[in-house]
């Protein structure tokens, strides 16, 4: 079997945050995706959607047998076992887990689009991907060292690490 390279992003911003993140990290092994590199967990203000509370964010790069539906599955068992609950797109939720990329794969078809197609531009997602992966790239759009770069002023402020939580 071929192993394929996943890119994970996490969030949540209901419930017990960074619980929900741990549970998903620590089931994903006994789902076929092996977690190599995580980020830190990082506090971060809400993009888009009706006004909500602060997002817990982290990424996880990984490897994996799967391919990319299958992967997707996986992703959408681990948010219903854990408990999430969504009334309105881009609104708060328990868990949401959001497959990035799958090896260097372009795709877009009605379950999946790979890459996840706002990846290049969300600070909660890049920053913490640049921490688990200093030499990654998305791809279509380059390093993401460089898309951190261009982010505009700001960020900083809207995407900051927790102190004193690990996510692994
Ligand atoms: N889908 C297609 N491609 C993918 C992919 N690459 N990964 C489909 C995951 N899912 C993918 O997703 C809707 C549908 O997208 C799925 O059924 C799947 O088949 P969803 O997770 O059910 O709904 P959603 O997450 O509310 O919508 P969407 O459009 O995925 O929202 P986003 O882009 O995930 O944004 N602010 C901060 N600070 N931190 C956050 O984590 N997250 C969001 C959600 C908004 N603002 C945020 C954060
Ligand atoms: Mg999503």
């Amino acid at each position: 079997m071929t192993v394929h390279k996943v890119v994970i992003a996490l969030g949540a911003n209901l419930g017990d945050p960074v619980a929900a993140l741990r549970g998903a990290v620590g089931a994903l092994a006994g789902h076929g995706v092996t977690v190599t590199s995580s980020s830190s967990l990082y506090v971060t203000e809400p993009v888009g959607g009706p006004e909500q509370p602060q997002y817990v964010n982290a990424v996880v790069v990984g490897t994996t047998e799967l391919a990319a539906l299958n992967v997707l599955d996986v992703l959408q068992e681990i948010e219903q076992v854990w408990g999430r609950t969504r009334e309105v797109r881009w609104g708060p939720r328990t868990l949401d887990l959001d497959l990035i990329s799958w090896d260097t794969e372009v795709l877009d078809s009605e379950r999946l689009t790979l890459p996840h197609p706002r990846a290049a531009e969300r600070g909660f997602v890049l920053i913490p991907w640049l921490e688990a992966e200093p030499d990654a790239h998305l791809v279509g759009s380059g390093s993401v060292q460089a898309l951190v770069e261009a982010l505009t002023d700001g960020i900083d402020a809207d995407v900051q690490v927790m102190a004193g939580e690990r996510l692994t």
